[in-house]
């Protein structure tokens, strides 16, 4: 029913028109008349779960671990990425969302509105490498975040901010870092369902992580702490979007230091990646019409490089340019490993999944503003969670 939902929205006198109307080519359907009767007819595919991959190289793995044979072309997606790829019996589909924000929310954005998917009851995993600070993770790690974070800032270049500044960042309407931000564009902070999130990481703890190659085990062993030195684990921890992308000590201890301020204490930064905020963001606004159920969503980072070296600190920029950290293949293994022990479940447990009650959230759910409650504006950190 959620297609209804979309279309007494598009053809109840509001100005925007389905978006997809005027490529009536993709579909099985003509566009003049549409209606929900037509719309109920068209055989629409409702994957169980829909895997989020940035890049091919993510993708790979869940390409051939899942037999993914099918191609589905759908107008939006991205240029060097134009297909939704399905296992033989549509109940597994996995998206490439392209890199950076603007692709990940233009991909997603285009995914949920398509009425070729019917997305309503689908279970999606955001499936990504990503970088880990050095004190919260280690190289192979897979993280499951409760908190998406955007960096999302005034910045002044480091050598014309005031002499006591500690970083060049600082949040809109504010006038040094230390400071709340004042203004909002709304997508600075995403909470997700933090019961699925439990779920999904209990799933993960209990498969065999990759340790990755003996040169993993030596680049760790660099690192005289834990952390940084030890071999791969599942850890619940929250995740960080920025286009730039940013390395180096000071940075990190600087969106560390943003991530607490911004969530009054209750995220803890552990990796960073350029897409998940603008995901959520596309998803966040489909589920404001049903369209997808923003309860059902898996935020799965897996360390594929560390955003500083502690023994370089004298030579960041080598480190980031020359030093080859080779931990992209272990994250992608182990993005399966866990991904898998995930995705199996929704599948074999699907009535339980479908039905929503057991992994219901007890967290808030969705932006600052408040968009999917009641609210008109979430300060984080007010109540016990
Ligand atoms: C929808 O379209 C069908 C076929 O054109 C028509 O028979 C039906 O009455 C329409 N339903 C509504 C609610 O307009
Ligand atoms: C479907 O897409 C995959 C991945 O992009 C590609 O390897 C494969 O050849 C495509 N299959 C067909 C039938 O076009
Ligand atoms: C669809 O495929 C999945 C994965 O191979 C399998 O577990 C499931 O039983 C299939 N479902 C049906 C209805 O055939
Ligand atoms: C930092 O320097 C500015 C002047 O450039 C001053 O107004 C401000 O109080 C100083 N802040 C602190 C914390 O010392
Ligand atoms: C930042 O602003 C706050 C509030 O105005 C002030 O107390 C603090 O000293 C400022 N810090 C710096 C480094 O200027
Ligand atoms: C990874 O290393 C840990 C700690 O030494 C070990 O317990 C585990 O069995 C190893 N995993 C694999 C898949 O080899
Ligand atoms: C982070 O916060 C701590 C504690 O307030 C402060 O000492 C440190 O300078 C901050 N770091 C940066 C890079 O802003
Ligand atoms: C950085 O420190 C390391 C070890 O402490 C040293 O070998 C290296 O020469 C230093 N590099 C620079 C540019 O100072
Ligand atoms: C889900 O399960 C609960 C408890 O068994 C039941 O009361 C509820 O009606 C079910 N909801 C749906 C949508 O099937
Ligand atoms: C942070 O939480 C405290 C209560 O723990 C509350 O008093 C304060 O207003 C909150 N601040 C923000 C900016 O959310
Ligand atoms: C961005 O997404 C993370 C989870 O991946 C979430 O913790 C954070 O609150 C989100 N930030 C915004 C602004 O939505």
């Amino acid at each position: 029913m959620k297609f209804a939902a979309l279309l007494s929205f598009a053809f109840a006198g509001v100005s925007c028109a389905h978006p997809t109307a005027s490529t009536s080519s993709f579909y099985p359907v003509k566009t003049a008349g549409l209606n929900e009767t037509v719309y109920d007819e068209l055989e629409t595919y409702k994957p169980k779960v829909m895997i989020v991959n940035m890049f091919d190289y993510e993708a790979e793995p869940f390409l051939e671990g899942f037999d993914l044979v099918h191609n589905v072309t759908i107008p939006g997606l991205s240029p060097i990425y134009p297909e939704v790829h399905c296992n033989r019996n549509y109940s597994i589909c996995e998206v490439i969302t392209g890199e950076g924000e603007i692709n990940a929310a233009s991909t997603m954005t285009a995914l949920a509105l398509n009425p070729l998917f019917d997305l309503a009851d689908t279970y999606f995993l955001v499936a990504g490498i990503a970088g880990i600070s050095p004190r919260q993770g280690t190289i192979g790690d897979v993280t499951f975040a409760r908190f998406a974070v955007q960096i999302l800032e005034y910045e002044v270049d480091a050598r014309q901010m005031p002499s006591n500044w500690t970083t060049g960042y600082f949040s809109y309407g504010t006038t040094n870092s230390t400071q709340y931000p004042a203004q909002w564009y709304g997508t600075e902070i995403f909470e997700v369902n933090e019961a699925l999130r439990d779920r999904a990481l209990k799933l993960a703890q209990k498969t065999d992580l990759f340790n990755g190659t003996a040169g993993n085990a030596e680049f760790r062993a660099l690192y005289d702490y834990a952390p940084a030195n030890r071999t791969p684990k599942a850890i619940a921890c929250d995740t960080l979007t920025a286009d730039t992308y940013w390395f180096g000590s000071d940075f990190d201890e600087a969106f560390s230091n943003y991530t607490d301020l911004i969530t009054n204490g209750t995220a803890t930064y552990c990796t960073t990646q350029q897409e998940d905020n603008a995901t959520l963001e596309a998803l966040m606004r489909a589920a404001q019409y049903g369209l997808v159920d923003f309860s059902r969503i898996v935020i799965m980072r897996s360390a594929s490089d560390f955003t500083y070296a502690d023994y370089y600190d004298n030579e960041t920029t080598y480190f980031f340019t020359e030093v080859s950290q080779g931990g992209s293949y272990v994250a992608v293994q182990n993005l399966l490993v866990a991904g898998k022990a995930f995705i199996e479940d929704v599948v074999s447990d699907w009535d339980t999944y479908k039905n929503g009650t057991v992994y219901a959230p007890d967290n808030y759910l969705g932006d600052v503003f408040g968009s999917l409650e009641e609210t008109t504006y979430r300060e984080w950190g007010t109540d016990s969670e």
